[in-house]
């Protein structure tokens, strides 16, 4: 089998405003040094780098109000939103280098508002060691980084909410969650109450990663548009030290490898963030490195033997 991808284009979003760590700014030139964009044309895809986008600088403040950095956050997920829309209305696929996981918002409020545009339907995996689902009354930390799925969703300040208009991106149906192992107890409550499909870890110890994927990616078809939002601290910290909420008891390489296999053999990956790589926090780029690694699962490397 031969996959075809659209074009791709890369876009890097330096920043670590939305983080409790700094360090994840320097993500997207790690992932370049990792050699990315050298793999995806190893594996036949067309790829332009549009560069680094600009946006405030990590003030290192305080939060307020249960948030640190809205302003810049607000700001960096509308320049994000902007940059990821004119690439899909391009027909390009974005792959969104962080910076930290308060990204994802700019990034899948631009997806959901091309799926309306182009009438397709939206799934997004998010794969993660965290839900990302607090708000500013139940967050522990004020990170802006630990609140994108939950803002997504409608419940967040208007700024982060509305980004793509008068109404929030997404309803909660149409994400999975898979890897997740730290969620906050105020958070818990939250992902009960607006019913977030949820595949931590324990689930995945149970029935194994193959069958967690099959129910994941279960009623895709050719009008779905689905969106990756890969948080590297999704993978053990044994493998992955490079960030900067490690959470022990994540993905090993083969689950991670498989993960990103079962997603290429669907054909229908149209866009991709990879957030929260921390080149500070690591070991001679190696989680940069096997980020690089599961990418070239995502566009097909290991479906060779199957061809
Ligand atoms: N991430 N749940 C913690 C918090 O501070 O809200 C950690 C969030 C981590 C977010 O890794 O993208
Ligand atoms: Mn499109
Ligand atoms: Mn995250
Ligand atoms: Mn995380």
């Amino acid at each position: 089998m031969v996959y075809r991808y659209p074009p791709v284009s890369i876009i890097g979003a330096p920043t670590d405003v939305g983080a409790g760590h700094r360090g994840a700014r320097l993500g997207p030139d790690a992932l370049r040094i990792a050699g990315l964009h050298e793999a995806l044309i190893g594996h036949g895809v067309e790829v332009i780098d549009r560069g680094n986008l600009i946006g405030p600088h990590n003030p290192w403040t305080e939060a307020v109000d249960g948030y640190r950095h809205l302003g810049e956050v607000a700001e960096w997920n509308r320049i994000v939103m902007e940059a990821v829309l004119a690439e899909l209305r391009l027909g390009r696929m974005p792959i969104m280098l962080g910076g930290d996981h308060c990204l994802g918002l700019g990034s899948i409020t631009a997806v959901a508002r091309h799926c309306r545009e182009t009438g397709k339907k939206l799934r997004v995996l998010w794969l993660d060691a965290h839900a990302d689902f607090n708000t500013s009354t139940v967050t522990p930390s004020g990170n802006i980084h630990g609140m994108p799925v939950a803002c997504l969703c409608g419940l967040g300040p208007q700024p982060l909410t509305h980004l793509g208009g008068d109404a929030p991106a997404i309803t909660a149906d149409v994400v999975r969650q898979i890897g997740i192992r730290s969620v906050d107890a105020g958070e818990k409550q939250l992902i009960k109450e607006h019913g977030l499909d949820v595949y931590d870890m324990r689930y995945i110890d149970e029935v194994g990663m193959k069958r967690v994927m099959e129910e994941a990616l279960e009623g895709l078809d050719d009008d779905t548009h689905l969106h990756v939002s890969f948080d590297v601290d999704f993978l053990d910290p044994l493998i992955a030290p490079g960030v900067g909420t490690t959470v022990p008891g994540g993905p090993n390489y083969r689950e991670a490898q498989l993960v990103m296999e079962m997603i290429a053999d669907t054909g229908r990956m149209a866009s991709l963030d990879i957030v929260e790589l921390n080149p500070v926090l690591d070991t001679k780029n190696a989680t940069g490195l096997l980020a690089v690694d599961l990418v070239e699962s995502l566009f097909g490397k290991s479906t060779l033997m199957r061809d």
